[in-house]
C-alpha cells in the first residue's frame, strides 16, 4: 500500500482506534464507540500504514504494515497481502513486537568510538566525520601493512538486503577485502546438497507441502522456527498426510506429528540407512527413476574404488561434445556403454546388480560393480535390529514406515539445520536424501528433500550490483579464522590471516563458536580492529573498536527475497532515520570515499541514499534475469510479486526442470556459475556415490553412519570420552531470531527473562538437579549458566539450550565459548563460498553439567 500523508485530527483519530480495536485509554463513552463504527475500508483509507517486509535473519521475511503518525510507528500489523491467499497473513510476536527494539533503550543513537578496553562498553560519542574518519584510517593502516586481504567482512545472510548488503560486498570487492560467507559460518549450509545434488541447497516451498502424502521431519522444528508457515504442514495433515518426527526431543512440531520417534542424537543416518535397506531388500524401490536420475548403474572399479571413466576403457569414446566440468562414465546392458553425462537416457534393461569384467585402454582387465550393487552391499550392515540398536527406533517400524513411504506418495524428508549442524551432518543428508531419492520422489508436487534455514539464497542475478565489473572476490571461511589454516584447505589463506573485521547485520562475539575466543583476539589485539553497524548495542558492538548506528529495516529502503515463500517484496521506509542512525548505504558510500576517492563513483554519489536505494532496485530488477524479468519497482510498491521460475504457476518445485524435461543435474545455484557447481555431481546425474580420494580414504564414497564424536571432540583430547558425556545441543528459541529480540521485553517476560537448560528427568537425578535450579554446562573451553528444566521429553545425555542470548543476561558469559570449529575434511574438497565450503557443527559439542547456588 503507498504511505499517504494524512494528518488526523483527534476525533478522527479516535475514531478509527475505536474501529480498529486499537486501545486508546481516554476513548470516550461506549455510545461514542457505537457511532463510530467504519468500514474496514474507510479504516484503511483514514491510517497511514506503509507496506514493508520484517527482515531478520530468519526464513519468514513476513510482509507487515506498520502504522505511521508524526513519524513514529504506532502499531505493526500483518500485511496479509500476498496474492494467493494461503500465504496470507505471515508474522510471528517477534515482528509485530519490533518496535520494542526500535525504540528500546539499547537503540544505538550515535556513533562511538572505544576509550577503554575492548568489552568494557566504555565509548566516547563522536560525530559521523570523526568516526567515519578514523575507521577507514585504521582500515587503510592495516591494509597497507598485511595486505587489503586481512580485512575480513562478517555480514549476514543476502536474502533481507540486495540494496544495502550488495553495497557492503561492493565496497569489500573494491577494497580487495575476505568476504566471510553467512551461510557456512551460520552452520547452515547443508552439504549432503553440492555433493549428492550439485547445488547449494534446495527446498519446496511451504504452499507445496500440503500435496504431500507423507512428511517425515528429521530434527526441524518448524512450530518454532518456521512460525508464518508451520500451518500448512498442519493443513497437510488434515488433507491426510502423515506427519512423523525424529527428533531425540519433544518439540512443538512432534506434538503435532502423527507419530514422533525419540531417535539417540545424531543416528539418523542409521535411520535412513536402515529405511533404504529394506527398500531395497523388497524391491519397492523406483527402479525406473534410479536408472534415469542417478548414478546407481554407473560402473565403479573393485580395485581402486573409482567411477570408471568412458575414456579409460577399451573400444569406448568420451563423447566429444560434453563441458569440462562433466565426465562420461560407464555402465553396462551386456555392453559396456560411454554414459553421456548431459543425456538421461540410459537404457531400462541397464544392470544395476553384479559384476563385470572390463578390459581398459591399457590392456588391464579390471573387475567393476554398478554403484546400486556397491550400496546394496554396503546397506546389508543396517538390518533393522542393528538399526534398532544404533538408534533406538524399534525394527517393526522401520519395516513399517519403508513401506508406507511407497505407498503414500508424494513424500517429503524435512531435515532441520539443528540436525546437520553436526560434524557428520553431510553423511546424514546424504542418508536422508536416498528416501525420496529411491523412491521416485523428486521434481514432483510435494515430493523431495527440504532444508529450511537462514535466508541465505541469492535469488536472482546480483553480480551487477554486488561485484563491480571486472573485479574478483576474495573469500575465506570464517571457520578457519577461528581453527586457523589447515593443509588441506582449498580456499586461499590470508598472508597475515585476518587482522581486522567489518561487521553488519550480525552478532558474532555472541553467535559464533569460540565467541570467547573471538574475544580474546580482539584483546590480544591479534584482531587490531572491529567495526561494527547495527541499530542496537549488541555484545559485538561492546566488543568493537567504532560502532556505526545503522537503522532498522523500518527506516530504509531495500529489497528482499528469501528461500520459502519465493516472493520479491519491498523494504519500504515507513519512518525517516532515528537519532543519527544511517543507512548501510551511506555508511558505506562515505566510508569509500575516505578509503579511495576513486571509489564514491560507484555509489551513486548524486543521489540521496534513498534515491539511490530504488536505483539499485532498478538496476537489479533489470539485470536479474529470468527470476525477475518484467517486475517493475512500480508493481513492487503495490505489493508483493512471486518470482518466475519453470514449474508451472513459477512453483518452487526443485528439480521439476530435471525430472520433468530429462535435463542433467545440477540446475544453477545462483550467485554460482554453473561450471563451479556441475563439477560437484561430473557425471550430470544425482550422486550417491563419491569417488573423490578423501571420501574413499575415509570410508564415506557411500553414506555409511557414523557415531558422534569420534572424529572430532575425542580426535581433539581423548579425555574428553570420559569427562564430558552430554551433548550441548542448541536449538533455536521461539522467542528470539538468534540474538535479536534477545533484549525484547514481551519476549523475555514469556520466559521469565531467564536462560533455561532442558535436561531429562534421569539426567536430573543422576546430578541432583531439581527443576529450577541454577546450573552451570562447562566443559575445557567455557562454560554458561542457566535455570533448570527437567522435560521427560528431553533425551538422555543431553543439555539443550535456546542459543542466542546475549552474554549480558548470561552474567557475561557467552554460551558460545563451549563450542569448537570443527572442520571436516570432505567439506575441504572443493571450495565454492557457501556452497562446498566447511560448515560449522553447533551440536558437535560435548558437556557436563552441575548444580550451582543462585547468589542472586
Ligand atoms: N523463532 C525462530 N525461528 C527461526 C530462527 C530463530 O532463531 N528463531 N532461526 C532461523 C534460522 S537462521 C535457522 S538456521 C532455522 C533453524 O531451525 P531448525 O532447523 O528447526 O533447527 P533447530 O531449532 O536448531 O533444531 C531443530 C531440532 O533439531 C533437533 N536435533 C538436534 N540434534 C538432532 C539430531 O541429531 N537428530 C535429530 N533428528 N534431531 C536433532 C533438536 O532437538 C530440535 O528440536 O530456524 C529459522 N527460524
Ligand atoms: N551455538 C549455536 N550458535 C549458533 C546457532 C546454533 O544453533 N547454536 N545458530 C547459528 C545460526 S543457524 C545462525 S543463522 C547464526 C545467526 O547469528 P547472527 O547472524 O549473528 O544473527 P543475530 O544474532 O540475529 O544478529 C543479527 C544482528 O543484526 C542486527 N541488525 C538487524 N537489522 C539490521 C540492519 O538492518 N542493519 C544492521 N547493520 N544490523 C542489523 C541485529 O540488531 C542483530 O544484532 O547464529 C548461529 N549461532
Ligand atoms: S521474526 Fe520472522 S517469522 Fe516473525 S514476523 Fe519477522 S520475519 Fe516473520
Ligand atoms: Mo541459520
Amino acid at each position: 500500500m503507498q504511505r499517504k500523508n494524512l494528518k488526523l485530527s483527534r476525533r478522527q483519530f479516535l475514531k478509527v482506534s475505536a474501529a480498529t480495536g486499537v486501545f486508546v485509554g481516554t476513548a470516550g463513552t461506549a455510545s461514542f464507540i457505537h457511532q463510530a463504527i467504519a468500514t474496514p475500508e474507510q479504516v484503511d483509507a483514514q491510517l497511514n500504514y506503509v507496506r514493508t517486509t520484517c527482515s531478520p535473519n530468519c526464513t519468514g521475511a513476513c510482509g507487515m504494515k506498520a502504522l505511521v503518525e508524526d513519524d513514529q510507528i504506532k502499531s505493526i500489523i500483518q500485511a496479509a497481502d500476498y496474492p494467493e491467499q494461503e500465504y496470507n497473513p505471515r508474522g510471528c510476536l517477534k515482528g509485530l513486537s519490533m518496535t520494542n527494539l526500535i525504540y528500546g533503550p539499547d537503540r544505538l543513537k550515535t556513533p562511538l568510538i572505544l576509550k577503554g578496553k575492548p568489552g568494557s562498553g566504555d565509548f566516547k560519542e563522536a560525530s559521523w566525520t570523526e568516526t567515519l574518519d578514523y575507521t577507514a584510517g585504521r582500515l587503510k593502516e592495516i591494509a597497507d601493512k598485511y595486505g587489503p586481504e586481512s580485512i575480513g567482512v562478517l555480514f549476514q545472510v543476502g536474502g533481507t538486503g540486495y540494496v544495502q548488503k550488495g553495497a557492503v560486498s561492493r565496497l569489500a570487492t573494491l577494497a580487495g577485502w575476505t568476504m566471510h560467507h553467512a551461510y557456512d559460518q551460520n552452520g547452515d549450509l547443508p552439504m549432503f546438497w553440492p555433493m549428492t545434488f550439485g547445488v547449494q541447497s534446495e527446498e519446496l516451498e511451504p504452499r507445496e507441502w500440503t500435496n504431500s502424502r507423507y512428511v517425515m521431519i528429521f530434527g526441524s522444528n518448524i512450530l518454532a522456527t518456521r512460525i508464518p508457515d508451520a500451518h500448512f504442514l498442519l493443513e497437510a495433515r488434515n488433507r491426510g498426510a502423515k506427519i512423523l518426527v525424529f527428533d531425540p526431543n519433544f518439540s512443538p512440531t512432534a506434538a503435532k506429528a502423527d507419530e514422533w520417534f525419540p531417535i539417540n542424537t545424531s543416528s539418523d543416518a542409521a535411520v535412513a540407512l536402515g529405511l533404504a535397506r529394506v527398500l531395497i531388500e523388497e524391491k519397492i524401490y523406483d527402479a525406473d527413476f534410479i536408472k534415469t536420475f542417478t548414478d546407481l548403474p554407473l560402473l565403479v572399479r573393485v580395485d581402486n574404488g573409482k567411477r570408471l571413466k568412458a575414456q579409460e576403457v577399451q573400444d569406448l569414446v568420451k563423447p566429444a561434445d560434453i563441458p569440462a566440468y562433466r565426465e562420461s562414465y560407464v555402465a553396462y546392458n551386456g555392453q559396456l556403454i560411454a554414459v553421456h553425462p548431459e543425456k538421461l537416457d540410459l537404457p531400462t534393461d541397464i544392470m544395476i546388480e553384479g559384476i563385470v569384467e572390463v578390459t581398459l585402454k591399457t590392456g588391464e582387465i579390471v573387475k567393476a560393480k554398478p554403484a546400486f550393487q556397491l550400496l546394496k552391499e554396503s546397506l546389508s550392515q543396517y538390518t533393522t535390529e542393528a538399526v534398532e540398536k544404533l538408534a533406538g527406533i524399534p525394527k517393526e517400524d522401520l519395516v513399517r514406515i519403508a513401506r508406507e513411504m511407497v505407498e503414500n506418495k508424494p513424500l517429503h524428508v524435512i531435515y532441520g539445520a539443528g540436525n546437520y549442524q553436526w560434524y557428520h551432518g553431510d553423511l546424514k543428508g546424504r542418508a536422508l536424501a536416498m528416501l525420496p531419492i529411491l523412491t521416485g520422489n523428486i521434481g514432483k508436487p510435494g515430493a523431495g528433500i527440504s532444508t529450511y534455514a537462514g535466508q541465505y539464497r541469492i535469488r536472482f542475478r546480483v553480480a551487477e550490483w554486488w561485484v563491480p565489473e571486472g573485479k574478483k572476490q576474495n573469500w575465506l571461511p570464517f571457520l578457519y579464522v577461528l581453527n586457523g589454516p589447515t593443509k588441506t584447505m582449498k580456499a586461499p589463506w590470508p598472508k597475515n590471516g585476518i587482522k581486522a573485521l567489518v561487521v553488519g547485520w550480525g552478532n558474532p562475539f555472541d553467535q559464533h563458536n569460540m565467541a570467547n575466543k573471538l574475544r580474546e583476539m580482539v584483546e590480544s589485539e591479534d584482531l587490531e580492529f572491529v567495526v561494527t553497524t547495527d541499530f542496537q548495542m549488541t555484545t559485538s558492538c561492546q566488543y568493537s573498536h567504532a560502532v556505526l548506528p545503522a537503522v532498522s529495516w523500518y527506516e530504509k529502503t531495500d529489497l528482499v527475497a528469501t528461500p520459502v515463500h519465493p516472493y520479491l517484496q519491498l523494504q519500504q521506509q515507513a519512518v525517516k532515520p532515528l537519532y543519527e542512525g544511517k543507512p548501510e548505504f551511506w555508511i558505506i558510500r562515505e566510508l569509500a570515499k575516505r578509503l579511495n576517492p576513486n571509489f564514491e563513483k560507484y555509489f551513486y554519489p548524486e543521489l540521496d541514499p534513498q534515491g539511490a536505494a530504488e536505483k539499485v532496485i532498478e538496476l537489479l530488477l533489470k539485470t536479474g534475469g529470468p527470476e525477475v524479468e518484467g517486475i517493475t519497482l512500480e508493481q513492487l510498491k503495490k505489493g508483493p510479486v512471486r518470482l518466475k521460475s519453470e514449474v508451472p504457476g513459477s512453483r518452487q518445485i526443485p528439480f521439476y526442470e530435471q525430472v520433468q524435461h530429462k535435463k542433467p543435474f545440477p540446475p544453477l545455484s545462483l550467485p554460482a556459475k554453473l561450471e563451479q557447481t556441475a563439477q560437484f555431481v561430473k557425471s550430470g546425474r544425482i550422486e550417491l556415490y563419491k569417488d573423490e580420494d578423501i571420501m574413499l580414504q575415509v570410508g564415506e564414497a557411500l553414506p555409511v553412519h557414523k557415531p558422534p564424536f569420534e572424529e572430532s571432540e575425542y580426535a581433539l583430547n581423548p579425555l574428553a570420552k570420559e569427562k564430558y558425556q552430554f551433548s550441548y545441543v542448541t536449538r533455536n528459541a521461539i522467542y528470539r531470531v538468534h540474538s535479536t529480540h534477545s533484549n525484547n521485553i514481551w519476549m523475555n517476560e514469556l520466559q521469565e527473562g531467564k536462560p533455561r537448560v532442558w535436561l531429562s528427568p534421569e539426567d536430573g537425578q543422576a546430578k541432583g538437579i531439581k527443576e529450577g535450579d541454577l546450573v552451570e554446562i562447562f566443559n575445557d573451553r567455557g562454560k554458561v549458566s542457566a535455570y533448570a528444566i527437567i522435560d521427560p521429553g528431553v533425551g538422555l545425555k543431553q543439555a539443550v539450550f535456546e542459543q542466542g542470548w546475549w552474554s549480558r543476561y548470561l552474567k557475561g558469559e557467552s554460551y558460545n565459548s563451549l563450542t569448537y570449529p570443527f572442520i571436516k575434511p570432505t567439506h575441504e574438497i572443493y571450495f565454492v563460498p557457501g556452497m562446498w565450503s566447511p560448515n560449522t557443527a553447533w551440536n558437535e559439542c560435548l558437556c557436563d553439567v552441575r548444580k550451582v547456588v543462585d547468589v542472586q
